[in-house]
């Protein structure tokens, strides 16, 4: 028994069958008489390789396994890591390192310090002292990529381990869930009782727990009105349900505006709060109390007041349905939608994404990385189920186009739609050539306003005056149809409104991928 066969042993037995990587010369002994039951998926450049596999294990649920090339491709790679640690997706990353016995004369591609390089965003990193304990290494990765707060983790391979004997990895269950403190849940459920008025705070936390249905059920159960968290990564609570009151922006001002008149407020599976400017004086209104159930420890170390529980958002919102049915509360109103967006030459976003929420079929999955859309798609587009809508928790570009490929790789039977800005989606672009290749049916739009409008609006925070330009914004001269059939992907614009129903229900028809531009005001 090799280490190259105990490996493959293990990561059948864990249900890993795929391999995202980039390859180099340190890599290939792993893929030496490569078994049929596994499959390699090529990303051109190492962030896409990381971005789909995030893609991947979002819909998955289960750790995805990358390889990269020694330190050049863990450099490439870094900002689709820090997006997966942020994003808490368990993913085993690897890297190969030159031989053992070259690495005294600081070989050609050698990693100097491997361990430390994607530091300090996995959760453990190592280069195992010995090559017969690469398999254990990867069983270690494995378990504590899955465990509370689930992260990517880094194994440093020397490109000579692969052939060195080792043995099977002994068959073990190991948890995955941590239930929180019940006398920290009895708190909480005793303040959720007593309080008039409470409000939900659901984060990206409730998805990735599987704990979507469970929250729906305790705020019925409470007539709590329910925020989406600020910058939430996923869809926390359905967005046409009559208790859904719409989403908190990353300001701290305005969060405690919007919540003011409640005298409790629950986050769960959410820190409390997520701020992108500068604010000042009170986190949450004067008459209310904070109280917070989080999977990670971190977030719940700052939480400046209140009692909060750590542990599976799950088992402790389980906890909380167990308790007897408290006093009845009137509900609250229901939220407003917005108007129509009536036609025009450039269209509005808001225009695109109404017509893309009334047309695309229903169990569709939307990846989005489109800064100034996503206010515009979140007063436009409704998601109601879990599992229906990914973006990133870092606030790194890059991620989105290659994830849409990921998430589609894991559901075949499901149409995905990724919604892109125009800066946003030139990260990663080499993703299109996978989504070809794997000929997945995803609809990727392009919302082309030719600019980094989010820099631009942010000018006027940052001491710019009105009509002053923020250099390094205007983005023109980019062709995403040319660039999209360059790799493979069929593509075609659209600028006129009319023009955009009959490419939408085109592009949904299609079997394979098609990318849509539009011209946007
Ligand atoms: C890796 C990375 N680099 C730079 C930024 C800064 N940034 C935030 S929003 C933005 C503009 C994105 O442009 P686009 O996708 O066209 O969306 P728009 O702002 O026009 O809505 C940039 C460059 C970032 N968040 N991540």
């Amino acid at each position: 028994m090799n280490v190259r066969q105990a490996v493959f042993d293990l990561l059948r037995r864990l249900g890993i069958s795929i391999i995202f990587g980039n390859p180099g010369s340190t890599e290939l002994p792993m893929f030496r008489s490569f078994p049929d039951d596994f499959r390699y998926v090529l990303g051109l450049q190492e962030a896409v390789v990381v971005g789909m596999a995030d893609g991947y294990t979002q819909a998955t649920g289960n750790a995805s396994l990358v390889s990269l090339h020694s330190a050049a491709g863990v450099g490439n790679a870094m900002g689709n890591i820090f997006t997966a640690f942020k994003n808490h997706t368990p993913m085993i990353i690897t890297a190969g390192q030159q031989a053992r016995s070259i690495l005294p004369y600081d070989p050609f591609l050698g990693s100097s310090d491997p361990t430390q390089l994607p530091r300090p965003y996995v959760k453990w990193s190592i280069e195992p002292a010995r090559p017969y304990d690469i398999p254990l290494a990867f069983a270690r990765a494995y378990f504590t990529a899955m465990l509370p707060p689930r992260g990517p983790v880094f194994l440093s391979i020397p490109a000579d381990d692969w052939d060195q004997p080792s043995e099977l990895v002994a068959e073990r269950v190991v948890s995955t869930e941590i239930r929180p403190e019940p006398r920290i849940i009895e708190r909480i459920g005793d303040a959720l009782d007593q309080s008039e008025r409470p409000v939900f705070v659901a984060g990206a936390g409730v998805d990735r727990n599987n704990a979507f249905d469970d929250v729906v059920r305790l705020a019925e159960r409470h007539n709590a009105r329910v925020w989406t968290a600020p910058m939430c990564a996923r869809c926390g609570f359905p967005e046409d349900h009559p208790l859904f009151a719409g989403f908190l922006p990353a300001a701290r001002e305005k969060i405690v505006a919007l919540l003011d008149g409640h005298d409790l407020i629950f986050a769960i599976g959410a820190p409390a709060f997520t701020y992108h400017v500068e604010g000042h004086g009170r986190h949450v209104p004067p008459q209310a109390t904070l109280c917070q159930l989080t999977d990670d420890p971190s977030t719940a170390s700052w939480t400046p007041t209140g009692t909060i529980a750590v542990g599976s958002i799950r088992l402790g919102v389980l906890d909380l349905l167990s308790r007897s049915a408290p006093k009845q509360r009137a509900g609250p109103l229901p939220r407003d939608h917005g108007p129509m967006a009536e036609p025009s030459t450039p269209m509005t976003t808001a225009f695109v994404l109404q017509r893309l929420d009334k047309l695309r079929p229903g169990g569709s999955v939307v990846v989005e990385e489109a800064p100034t859309a996503r206010h515009v798609m979140q007063a436009c587009m409704t998601f109601t189920r879990s599992r229906s809508f990914f973006t990133m928790d870092s606030g790194g570009l890059g991620y989105g186009m290659p994830a849409a490929v990921g998430v589609a790789l894991a559901r075949p039977d499901q149409r995905v739609i990724a919604i892109l800005g125009d800066g946003s989606s030139m990260y990663s672009i080499q993703a299109l050539w996978n989504a070809a290749q794997l000929n997945l049916p995803i609809v990727f739009l392009i919302l082309n306003n030719r600019r980094y409008a989010a820099l631009q609006e942010f000018g006027p925070l940052f001491g710019f005056s009105h009509d002053e330009s923020v250099p390094g914004t205007e983005l023109p001269g980019i062709d995403f149809v040319a660039i999209a059939r360059g790799l493979g992907c069929s593509a075609l614009r659209v600028e006129l409104p009319s023009e955009l129903e009959p490419a939408l229900a085109r592009a949904f028809h299609s079997t394979g991928p098609v990318l849509i531009e539009t011209t946007v005001a």
